[in-house]
């Protein structure tokens, strides 16, 4: 450990003197060098930054349940039963341990000699910097006989280590609160983020139990408990029952190694859905690296190689017969790769890729034995999962003739662009805009009321695609989505161009319904999996139209939540009409202008890609085959979800 960072030694603080280490000052002028953001990410990643230690104490054997507790004033708890942070002077700082762990930049996890960290946050600091960022912190270790407290304010001591009582317990105690100087935007947690983030620790920490607690409200204390004995083939079960997905075999298919000198270590479980879609979710030392690296690498190599092999020997891929591609096996797979390796490289932008070239080996060697060995003593498994990568080997054979197709009708035809697109004058992107509207009432309102200078219309009419279930090629024929791809004119899959995307803008404009709740989870569904750099580059938006006209002497005024019609009302008061709009074809065209399209006064929601990831979920649980989770989905959002036909 350094500990050459210190700026003094030896030292006695004396209680309420305010103590500045140079480290820490540094961390506070500068916070996103350490926490990326100081936004709400940056926020949440303080809980992780401190569970994480926790989380390393259950690796190295000692403890096995962590509580997170979000308090009144969003204060954070997070306690665990390990051996608690050392107490003991330090040999070189000549403070207590506990206090360097706080106060030294950089002093998380190694001290000891036997200390193993693999796991730590996405930019692999620590406590010290979760301090610093703190209006206060407390830390109490409770060591088996003692309980010892600290306090610290924005990282300063303000309290020695002292024994403030007995105990026969052992473990560690963390309360802080984040420091609202630093979190300006907010310093309020999100529920759902940290379960979350908890949740998919627990799955990969098999047998760690981790509790999340809400106690902020009183008459609404929220509370969850994480422990998976099965670790990551419990996430992959988690993944498909959450999804609602008709899973291909039983059971989930695992296996681990480790390289000689137990430097690094692999897990890997699987199984196929009757989805079309791949999921394959990869951890580094329990940090997701989403942009997936060596160990993902040497999982689709393998994998890809294994099924070939396996399909050639048994001669269900014949002489003449291609070889499976990579996505062709993995069609409707859900995949977790977690890897834990001593000396993580991380690389990329965002540091989110593994770069560790010994770890494409290990995954691969594993699979080529283990998986090899599985599908000989599985053979009906084994067929089914051949039979899968026939089915969607010619599925893509036969997208490629329908894109074909397209493409040559589109050649001909010198009006390529769909019958009922009204579209607009201008084709510079930078000021077009289209409106995709559901109803061909609203869609005459909209053609009307426009600005035919940038703005064109789009009306949507035929049978809904179910696109959950969908491959490529369906969507191709399909006489809903069609039309949507040739008037944006920028293609989907394989063929897709952004720089050919004919509008900057894509408003999604359906009634405040159920019915169009779905149409707009429908469209950003398939924005989401087939257009994705549309919705990522920020071209994707949702029309607001109002929900109530109140008129009061000939003059019109429009709400767009109940909160706004109801201070209307008390503005106007007396003798005023309300109108409650049921569909946007109860507006004529000079009202739709006026609230739902004009630039100068409408409002439009921009859909990020969370917001579209988030209906696809969704839309994956209304739509499939599974009942119940789709009851419990619309329990869950009961509130949000009213005349809703179960
Ligand atoms: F982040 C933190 F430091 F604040 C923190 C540390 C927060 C929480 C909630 C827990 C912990 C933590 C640290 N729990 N358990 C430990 N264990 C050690 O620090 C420890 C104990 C003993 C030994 C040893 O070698 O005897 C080594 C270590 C790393």
């Amino acid at each position: 450990m350094e500990i050459n960072e210190i700026s003094q030694s030896g030292g006695k603080y004396g209680a309420g003197e305010i103590q500045v280490l140079e480290g820490l000052e540094a961390v506070r002028k500068r916070p996103g060098m350490y926490i990326g953001t100081t936004g709400p990410r940056g926020l949440h990643h303080l809980v992780y930054e401190i569970v994480d230690n926790s989380i390393d104490e259950a690796l190295a054997g000692f403890c096995d349940e962590i509580n997170v507790e979000i308090l009144p004033g969003d204060v954070i708890r997070v306690t665990d039963n390990g051996r608690g942070i050392p107490v003991g002077i330090h040999p070189t700082a000549g403070i207590p341990a506990v206090t360097v762990v706080f106060t030294v930049l950089h002093a998380g996890g190694k001290f000891g000699g036997s200390g193993y960290k693999v796991s730590g946050g996405l930019h692999g600091v620590g406590s010290s910097v979760v301090n610093a960022l703190s209006e206060w912190l407390e830390v109490e270790v409770r060591d088996g006989k003692n309980i010892y407290h600290q306090r610290f304010e924005r990282g300063n001591i303000k309290s020695d280590l002292e024994v403030v009582g007995p105990t026969s317990k052992k473990g560690t105690t963390i309360v802080f609160k984040a420091d609202p100087e630093i979190f300006k935007e907010t310093t309020v947690y999100d529920y759902e983020t940290l379960q979350t983030r908890l949740r998919e620790q627990a799955f990969l920490n098999a047998g760690v139990k981790i509790t999340l607690k809400d106690l902020r409200d009183n008459d609404n204390v929220i509370e969850d408990d994480f422990k998976y004995e099965g670790g990551i083939k419990s996430f992959v079960e988690y993944i498909h029952k959450k999804r609602a997905l008709e899973v291909v075999h039983d059971n989930v298919i695992s296996f681990s190694g480790v390289l000689p000198g137990n430097s690094a270590s692999a897990e890997i479980a699987f199984q196929y859905n009757d989805s079309y879609n791949e999921l394959i979710l990869s951890f580094a030392n329990n940090i997701h690296t989403m942009d997936g690296g060596t160990h993902e690498d040497g999982f689709k190599r393998a994998f890809t190689r294994v099924i070939n092999d396996y399909a050639r020997k048994y001669n269900l891929l014949k002489d003449g017969d291609r070889n499976f591609s990579g996505e062709d096996v993995r069609e409707g797979l859900t995949a977790i790769i977690s890897v834990k390796v001593r000396n993580a490289q991380f690389e990329g932008q965002t540091k989110t890729r593994l770069g560790n070239t010994e770890i494409k080996g290990l995954v691969d060697g594993i699979l080529a034995d283990k998986f090899t060995t599985y599908l000989e003593e599985n053979p009906a498994i084994a067929k089914a999962i051949v039979e899968k990568a026939i089915s969607a080997s010619r599925a893509r054979d036969a997208a490629k003739k329908a894109r074909d197709l397209v493409r040559r009708k589109t050649a001909m035809e010198s009006a390529s662009l769909p019958g009922k697109l009204a579209d607009c004058q201008s084709n510079n992107p930078e000021e077009t805009e289209i409106y995709i509207v559901e109803g061909d009432s609203a869609g005459g309102s909209a053609k009307n009321g426009r600005d035919r200078k940038f703005q064109a219309i789009l009306p949507l009419w035929g049978k809904m695609l179910n696109v959950e279930k969908a491959r490529l090629d369906k969507v191709y024929g399909n006489e809903k989505l069609m039309p949507v791809i040739t008037a944006l004119g920028c293609g989907i899959g394989e063929e897709f161009d952004l720089s050919k995307l004919r509008y900057g803008k894509v408003i999604i404009m359906a009634d405040a319904d159920v019915d169009g709740s779905h149409i707009r989870t429908l469209l950003l569904t398939f924005f989401f999996r087939f257009m994705r750099p549309v919705v990522e580059q920020g071209h994707i938006y949702i029309a607001q139209p109002p929900l109530y006209r109140i008129s009061k002497n000939k003059k019109h005024f429009y709400a767009y939540t109940d909160e706004e019609r109801d201070n209307i009302l008390k503005d106007l008061s007396g003798n005023t009409e309300i109108q409650r709009y049921k569909g946007l074809g109860e507006m004529d065209a000079e009202q739709l202008w006026e609230t739902t399209m004009n630039p100068e006064t409408r409002i439009m929601l921009k859909v990020s890609l969370e917001d579209a990831a988030v209906a696809d979920e969704t839309f994956t649980i209304l739509m499939g085959d599974k009942v119940e989770p789709r009851r419990e989905f619309i329990e869950q959002n009961a509130k949000y979800v009213q005349n809703l036909d179960v």
